[in-house]
């Protein structure tokens, strides 16, 4: 017995000796030194032994488990304090951890360029809320109640004669009430129409615009609409200004440039025009000033606005609006 006692004794010492990670203790703990270990049942087995002996046997398998106990808890030290080593001194050789880069979304890369061509042309830019009163969103752009144009612009109404607007223009009509011209600013934002399809989204983003001062002209309207396309296109872009109706603009036009995917020749995208619209743009309706107390007379200005979906479409050569609010990272990783 005392022998298997010594024998067990050396088997565990150098067991424990040839641990080197921590994770390898806890086997080591329930082989030997655990409840069903293989020391509890050599003790187990002191019962067995001649009377007279066992206070003796009893004493020395104490001792051994303790040393051996002992023996534990220092390797356990030492290995743990060994793993703090290799916190403190990592392999330099082994690659970094890489921080995925995230990126423009292609809407918001089209609206920041449109923002930067206006304001190099002296445009400030006024922002302001997505839920909007009526006035401002209708009255005051000359859409009074039950004009044929509000059922063009598919309201989302949220209750107590608030709705979403429909347009960024209402936060143009706040900026004239503050200010006197000359003004020159543009509003870029969200807008919401209940319509949903290949070419629309119930959300979709604007940047509208206009310049008030004496004398402005539709020629005014002509150049800085033409400069904002030269540069948002290439500089060689065909562009036309077709007649158009809008209530806050007299006269209105609707601005095609010559197509992109086809170059004029006619193709799906143009439906064989060979021209694609853009902009729709005027001058602004007298019935706009007075709403916000401008003398007509004295007056003038243009005013235009172009939906950023449909630019980053052409753009990018996107067929279906919808992509762009999907969240599939297999899209959005292309731009
Ligand atoms: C004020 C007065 C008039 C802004 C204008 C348009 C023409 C226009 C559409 C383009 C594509 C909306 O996103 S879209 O569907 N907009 O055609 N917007 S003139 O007229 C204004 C703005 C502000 C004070």
């Amino acid at each position: 017995m005392k022998e298997e006692l010594q024998r067990l004794r050396a088997e565990a010492e150098q067991a424990l000796a040839q641990i080197s990670r921590a994770d390898e203790l806890e086997p080591f703990r329930v082989e030997y030194l655990g409840r069903k270990g293989r020391f509890t049942s050599l003790m187990r087995g002191l019962g067995q032994a001649p009377a007279d002996q066992r206070p003796e046997l009893g004493k020395l398998a104490n001792e051994i488990k303790g040393r051996l106990e002992q023996a534990f808890d220092l390797r356990q030290e030492q290995l743990s304090g060994a793993e703090v080593e290799v916190v403190k001194f990592p392999d330099l050789s082994l690659p970094g951890r890489r921080h995925p880069a995230g990126a423009d979304h292609p809407v918001t890369r089209v609206m920041t360029e449109v923002c930067a061509i206006f304001v190099g042309m002296g445009f400030a830019v006024v922002e302001g809320p997505d839920v909007e009163t009526d006035f401002y969103n209708f009255e005051a752009l000359n859409i009074p109640p039950h004009h044929p144009a509000r059922a063009m612009h598919d309201t989302f109404y949220v209750g107590e004669g608030r709705l979403l607007r429909t347009h960024t223009s209402p936060m143009q009509i706040r900026a004239m009430e503050q200010a006197r011209p000359p003004l020159r600013m543009i509003a870029p934002g969200k807008a919401y129409r209940c319509d949903s399809d290949i070419t629309h989204t119930p959300m979709f983003h604007q940047v509208e615009g206009f310049l008030v001062d004496r004398k402005v002209t539709f020629a005014d309207l002509k150049g800085v609409l033409s400069a904002f396309i030269s540069r948002m296109f290439d500089g060689k872009t065909p562009i036309r200004f077709r007649p158009s109706f809008f209530p806050f603009t007299e006269p209105s036009a609707e601005v095609d440039i010559g197509c992109v995917i086809c170059e004029t020749k006619g193709c799906r995208v143009c439906k064989q025009t060979g021209w694609l619209e853009i902009l729709g743009a005027g001058m602004i309706d007298p019935e706009v000033f007075a709403k916000v107390d401008y003398d007509p007379e004295q007056y003038s200005g243009f005013a235009f606005g172009l939906g950023i979906e449909r630019v980053a479409m052409l753009r990018y050569g996107i067929n279906d609006i919808r992509l762009f609010y999907e969240n599939d990272l297999r899209f959005l990783r292309q731009f």
